[in-house]
């Protein structure tokens, strides 16, 4: 089975890579649903939302000023080092990545779209006015330009995802034969329907994940195990 996925990947016009928090386990993120998704018994799902901002914009701040304090001593690993590899010897045309960790951007990858956001990207509740940290949030971030709260720049759920950045990920996928799936659970849409129009343009989707997911029923290879040691493993054979 390796063989035929190193034979896909190396026959591909078009490899696109579509990633979720899995690809970052190896560099100590922890991922949104495992066993380390949880932060003071709270759900992801119930402060990544605009809701909860509203209600309690500190405690939302707080935990992401705790995610940007672990993000900030985690480093790329060797799976997105790959990606990096493949990007830079043409193998990879565009990487879709779910996490807002930056580690992609990080490790050197140029083309990619970061469909949810980027976790030290700010923006104003009521302004035009953009910004960036780049130490871990204090308190609720006053805009600097009318005093208003700042929130993180990252895409809560019931939220729609950027109009441009979409845009473009869909003519990435329109143009993809292949849809290298790495580390996602494949649960939140629209990101987890992605791989799926690859397919219905009859594309192939090759899943690297620790376990089954939903989508897994419906890739073309299903390779079994750590992102971080599968990718690099993919790339030795490669060569
Ligand atoms: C929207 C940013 C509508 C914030 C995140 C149907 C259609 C459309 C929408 C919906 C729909 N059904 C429901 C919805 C609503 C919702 C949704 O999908 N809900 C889910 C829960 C059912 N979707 C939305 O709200 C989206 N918006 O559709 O808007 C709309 C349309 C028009 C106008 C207005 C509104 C917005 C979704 C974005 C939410 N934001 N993050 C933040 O990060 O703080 S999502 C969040 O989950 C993260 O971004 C994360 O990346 C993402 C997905 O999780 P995964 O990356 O997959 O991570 P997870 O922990 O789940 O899984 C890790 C995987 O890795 C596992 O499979 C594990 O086995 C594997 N793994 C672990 N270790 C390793 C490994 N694999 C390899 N190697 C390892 N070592
Ligand atoms: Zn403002």
């Amino acid at each position: 089975m390796l063989q035929s996925v190193i034979d896909v990947i190396a026959t591909a016009d078009y490899m696109v890579a579509l990633t979720g928090a899995g690809i970052s386990k190896e560099s100590n993120v922890p991922t949104f649903r495992g066993e380390d998704g949880l932060w003071r018994n709270y759900d992801a799902m119930e402060l990544a939302t605009p809701d909860a901002f509203r209600r309690d914009p500190s405690l939302v701040w707080e935990w992401y000023a705790w995610r940007q304090g672990l993000i900030a001593n985690c480093n790329p690993n060797p799976a997105h080092l790959t990606l990096v590899k493949w990007e830079q010897e043409g193998i990879l045309k565009s990487l879709i990545t779910q996490n807002v960790d930056g580690l992609h951007i990080r490790a050197g990858s140029t083309i990619v779209y970061e469909v949810h956001g980027d976790l030290w990207a700010l923006k104003c509740v009521s302004c035009d006015y953009k910004g960036r940290l780049d130490v871990p949030a204090e308190g609720i971030p006053p805009c600097p330009k009318c005093d208003n709260n700042l929130r993180p720049d990252v895409v809560w759920f019931g939220e729609s995802l950027d109009r441009d950045t979409i845009s473009n990920v869909y003519q990435e996928l329109e143009k993809a034969d292949v849809c290298l799936v790495i580390g996602t659970s494949s649960f939140v849409q629209p990101a987890a329907s992605f791989p799926l129009i690859v397919k219905q343009s009859g594309g192939l989707i090759i899943e690297v994940n620790i376990e089954r997911t939903p989508l897994t029923s419906a890739v073309d290879y299903h390779l079994s195990g750590k992102a971080g040691e599968i990718l690099p493993q993919l790339d030795l054979l490669l060569s």
